[in-house]
Formats: C-alpha cells, structure tokens, sequence
C-alpha cells in the first residue's frame, strides 16, 4: 500500500487528463454537472465495485502495468488511493467520473453514488476521464412519498437554467447545480408530470445559512398550489456562499409543510444550490 500512496500525486497527474486534480467546485464552475458529496464519492466507488469491478482492476492496470496482483489487491488498492489518506478516511475522497474523450456526456449517464442502486450499462463510448474531489454539505432530514408515480417534479428552471426528470419517489440530483448570486432575483417556473388528474402543489426550500436544515426564516421559498407554478425569488444579502440544498416537493392534495419525513403521495427532489 505504501508503494500506491508515494505513487498517487504523481499517478494522478500522469494517467488522468485535466479533469483530475481539480475540486469539486472548480468543476460546477466549468459547467461538468457530475457533482459529489463525500458520502457520494465513497458510494460511486462502492457502486462501480459492486456493478462494473473489471472497470477498476482495468483502471489500476493502466497506473501499474501487469503487476502481479490479484483482482481484489488492485481494486483495495485503488480504493485506498481514492478514498483515504495515510490509511484513514479522506477528509475528502475522490471519485471517479465518466464521459467521452473529448469530455463530453452526450448521453446524459452519470455513474451510480450509492451501491444499493441498480446497476447500469456503461455506454460503450465512455471511459473514465479522472478523479475530482468531493466537497462538503450539511447532511439532511430524510422526506419522501408513500405513493410515487401518480404526480412528479418534471421540468424545474430557475433563472435561465432548468433541470428535466422523470418520476423518483425521493431524488438526489447530484448531476445538476443551479448556481445563483446574493441580492440577485431569479425567475422560476415548476412544472409537474402527471398519471391522474389532479394539479400539483408546490413547495421550494433553500437551506440559506448551511446550517443544514430548511426551517429559518426565508428559507421556504415557494409554497403554491399552482401548476405549472412560476414567480421570482431573490436570493438573500445575508445567504452563505458556497454550497448549499435546495429541495423540491411536488404533491396531491396539498402534500406537507414540512421538509423532513412523509407525505402522501407525489416527489422530492434535493439539488445542490452554489450560492455566490
Ligand atoms: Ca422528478
Ligand atoms: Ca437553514
């Protein structure tokens, strides 16, 4: 192992292109929307280990050559050098990301963050393109449906930027950030999806001072029973910059006012906010 930690900086400068050694945040910035929390870069390795561990045994192959190692020794090590530092748990863990070689994602695939999540195909015109480095976020109060699929967050926009999905239940929109300024006002418009015939309330958080919950003053952004539903907003002076949630509740028959826990029947979506 001694030997994959002297070797790392210098591995990850020689086998991934410039996609690799920026953090997280430099990434959004750069528009590359496959964006992760550290428990979500933890859960992508596990997820590739558990669904795609050829990916990683070719992967170290390509740092090392054809050492004499056995699969399970490559993937330990490459789980070493991604996720730990001097054999503890990274203060933050990097990630693998996946894309085309010209660094594009055509096809909107992001890899899985969580190795309960059902496995999927890697396109196969998709490598990995490098590590980035995750970033931190509050963790928050759990909320979703006991019924999914009768009403669901379809198109969200705010500003001139807008997010499209199906129907999740619960979603984690790690591949999406909407990025807004401090005193800046934004236009937003929610439109649902629909198996019945029955319009959708909205409600819209913003953990605004990153303390990890949606109940300070100011922080429940839009509370409607319009669909599709559209006003403005305008992001406060005193909001913390950096990173932060926004969740997203569409729902029958009024749903809940409260952010945490359940309701009857409709979808949350969490995205990450960059407040700057
Ligand atoms: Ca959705
Ligand atoms: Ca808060």
């Amino acid at each position: 192992m001694k030997r994959v930690n002297g070797l790392k900086h210098a591995v990850l400068l020689g086998l991934f292109s410039s996609v690799s050694l920026f953090s997280a945040q430099s990434q959004a910035d750069e528009g590359w929307n496959d964006i992760l929390t550290k428990q979500e870069a933890t859960g992508r390795f596990e997820w590739i280990e558990s669904c795609h561990s050829y990916m990683l045994v070719d992967l170290w192959e390509r740092i090392f050559g054809s050492l004499d190692e056995d699969d399970a020794t490559k993937i330990a090590q490459l789980k070493a050098l991604l996720l730990e530092k001097e054999g503890s748990p990274a203060a933050y863990p990097q990630y693998l990301t996946f894309g085309k070689k010209d660094f594009t994602n055509p096809e909107n695939w992001y890899a899985g963050t969580d190795k309960t999540q059902s496995c999927k195909a890697i396109p196969s015109s998709y490598k990995v393109l490098g590590a980035i480095t995750s970033f931190d976020l509050q963790t928050y109060c759990n909320s979703a449906p006991t019924h999914a699929g009768f009403i669901w967050v379809k198109d969200v926009t705010i500003g001139n930027q807008t997010h499209s999905s199906g129907s999740g239940g619960y979603t984690n929109q790690f591949a999406k950030v909407f990025k807004v300024k401090r005193e800046n006002t934004y236009n937003y418009n929610l439109q649902a999806g629909y198996a019945i015939n029955s319009p959708a309330s909205w409600k819209m958080w913003i953990d605004y001072n990153q303390d990890g919950d949606f109940s300070d003053s100011g922080e429940l952004i839009v509370h409607q029973y319009n669909d599709p539903d559209s006003g403005q907003f305008t992001v406060p002076a005193g909001a913390k910059p950096g990173y932060t949630k926004m969740r997203l509740q569409a729902s029958y028959s009024g749903g809940t006012i409260d952010p945490c826990g359940g309701f009857f029947a409709g979808e949350i979506e969490d995205f990450v906010l960059s407040v700057e």
